[in-house]
């Protein structure tokens, strides 16, 4: 085998946001910018050599090419062993649980998850540990660094291998394992769930919808509700992943999953619909008439996953991302088990999972996971959704209204303002970050604010500390805003706006969230002066 040292980099903003890297597909595909990445990461490990990685991606366009030069840059750099789905294709929890499984140092996940794909699309790339979950922000650091001092990366030119045959084959001494991304997967959500009550179900003529969005989840969704809970075919809609998610976002909310909506608000709506992702790890969860929100989500799937065989001895604990609502935590407290709340992004749950200290995590960006394995996971929260449904027999809006009735309902919805200039996002948040203080008592738009705080997170199991993490604002009658700027866009800032509003359990539970939020709404419009700094108080997407 031929290695060459490529003299290439530094490259500038190489560092990894919530979720790893995410830029402009061209921009990965200038000449030495992915390879010096991936050399950044294997330097910041301390080397490849020797280690056995797993690489996957969401199918995205350039996800091909990306496997073959990183496959060519481990044997470089010495890895022993790479396994890689079939086609380069594997959904990120799958990746997660193959590290896992299979023991690895750990893996690669070529996704810009729920950002649209193609050439003139979004692209990224995520590093995982050996536990199976994000490189926690200690690594990600040391990436960062090795980004900026990095002066060339190692790669071999052996020829591209067929990415299309499950087997062994090698790249000089390394060798690589094309795997089917499926079956291992959907082992570890039959030991989870109980399949045979699912498939009666089924049979008994439940009806459900699944939109895979042409990503990853659909040869995932085939296999498992289709193929092996036999529900009809056709239940999983877009199934075929496509190198540009078929024109669209591939983001399941009520804004990019308007067909599978539409169809769920109709008179001829199944049971029950869902929605994934680019890269799998997103789900959205909607009954006939009904869409339950992903905080709402989470705290159904709290006080109901016992029902589910994998988690009949009941849960350790429940964590939640800050800006997430608090209905998890309703639901905890009830149970008496604890509850954790942490900054955005799954890489802060990491420990929490490790050390058993919570079972299930959440974030109101529709992402739910449990222990199983270490990143979010779209699918296994469907089945889980599923097993409930078959236990209690009574339809999605009939559960949400028990359950709003025995814990409250928190009121909930995310404003986005997209690609705004970043100059001026940046001045609303440190001009409100610089009154935090004095808000305390003032009542913008006639509501009291009770506090006001810039979020840090202490963990509990490894005693860092991160900084910087949303400003929060409580109202007098459990109303709270949180605002925050995405690490995970590539054009401008886009400003989020985290609106919730509690009614206890004793209040009617049936008013909009538009309305039931706006008091919220006109507070923070009025405290963050937007109208003047950003030039709008409309959001370009309310989730
Ligand atoms: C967003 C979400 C966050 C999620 C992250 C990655 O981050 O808000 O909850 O963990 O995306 O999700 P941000 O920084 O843009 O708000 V995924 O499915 O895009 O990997
Ligand atoms: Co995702």
């Amino acid at each position: 085998m031929n290695i060459q040292t490529v003299s290439k980099g530094p490259f500038e903003g190489q560092k990894p946001g919530t979720s790893g890297l995410r830029k402009k597909t061209r921009v990965f595909m200038e000449p030495g910018y992915l390879e010096c990445f991936v050399q950044a990461t294997f330097n910041a490990i301390g080397g490849a050599q020797g280690k056995a990685f797993v690489m996957g991606g969401d199918g995205r366009f350039f996800n091909r090419d990306a496997i073959q030069t990183m496959l060519k840059m481990a044997a470089a750099n010495g890895a022993a062993k790479v396994i890689v789905g079939q086609g380069g294709l594997v959904s990120t929890p799958a990746v997660s649980h193959l590290i896992r499984k299979r023991g690895t140092h750990g893996g690669f996940v070529l996704s810009a998850s729920h950002n649209p794909g193609g050439i003139d699309a979004d692209f990224g790339i995520k590093y995982n540990v050996s536990n199976g979950g994000p490189a926690p922000e200690n690594i990600t650091n040391l990436m960062f660094e090795q980004t900026q001092s990095i002066t060339g990366y190692r790669i071999t030119d052996a020829p591209d291998i067929d990415l299309g045959t499950v087997g062994m084959c090698a790249i000089g001494d390394m060798q690589v394992e094309i795997v089917d991304p499926v079956s291992d997967y959907r082992d570890l959500m039959e030991g989870l769930f109980d399949f045979a009550k699912i498939r009666a179900l089924f049979d008994s003529g439940f009806r459900m919808r699944f939109d895979a969005m042409h990503a990853v989840t659909g040869p995932y969704a085939k296999a498992i509700l289709e193929g092996t809970l036999g529900a009809p075919e056709g239940t999983v809609i877009n199934a075929a992943p496509s190198e540009d998610f078929g024109g669209g976002h591939p983001d399941p909310n009520p804004v990019w999953a308007k067909t599978l909506m539409d169809e769920m608000m109709s008179d001829s709506a199944p049971d029950f619909g869902a929605a994934s992702d680019g890269d799998g790890d997103r789900n959205m969860i909607v009954g006939r008439g009904a869409y339950v929100t992903p905080s709402d989500s989470l705290a159904v799937l709290a006080a109901n996953a016992h029902l589910a065989p994998g988690y009949k001895a009941g849960l350790a604990g429940v964590a939640r991302s800050m800006p997430t609502s608090a209905a998890s935590d309703k639901v905890a407290e009830k149970l008496g088990i604890a509850s954790f709340e942490t900054p955005t992004g799954w890489k802060f749950f990491g420990n929490l999972l490790d050390a058993g200290k919570v079972t299930l995590c959440g974030e109101e960006s529709a992402g739910t996971g449990s222990d199983h394995v270490r990143e979010k996971d779209g699918l296994w929260a469907v089945l889980l959704w599923l097993n409930i449904l078959a236990e209690r027999g009574q339809s999605v809006s009939e559960i949400m209204a028990d359950h709003w009735a025995t814990y409250g309902r928190n009121y909930y919805s995310r404003h986005d303002y997209e690609a705004v200039p970043a100059e001026a996002a940046n001045a609303l948040m440190q001009g409100v970050r610089d009154r935090l203080g004095s808000l305390v008592g003032a009542t913008p738009a006639g509501l009291e604010v009770t506090a006001a705080d810039e979020f840090s997170y202490h963990d509990p199991v490894d005693g860092s500390v991160s900084h910087n993490q949303g400003l929060r604002i409580s109202f007098a009658g459990e109303g709270r805003a949180v605002l925050r700027l995405s690490g995970t866009g590539t054009e401008g800032a886009t400003l989020r706006v985290y609106l919730e509003q509690y009614a206890p359990s004793s209040q009617a539970h049936d008013l909009s969230p538009e309305m039931a939020l706006a008091p919220v709404r006109d507070a923070v419009i009025e405290i963050t002066d937007m109208q003047s700094l950003i030039g709008r108080i409309e959001p370009d997407v309310k989730t």
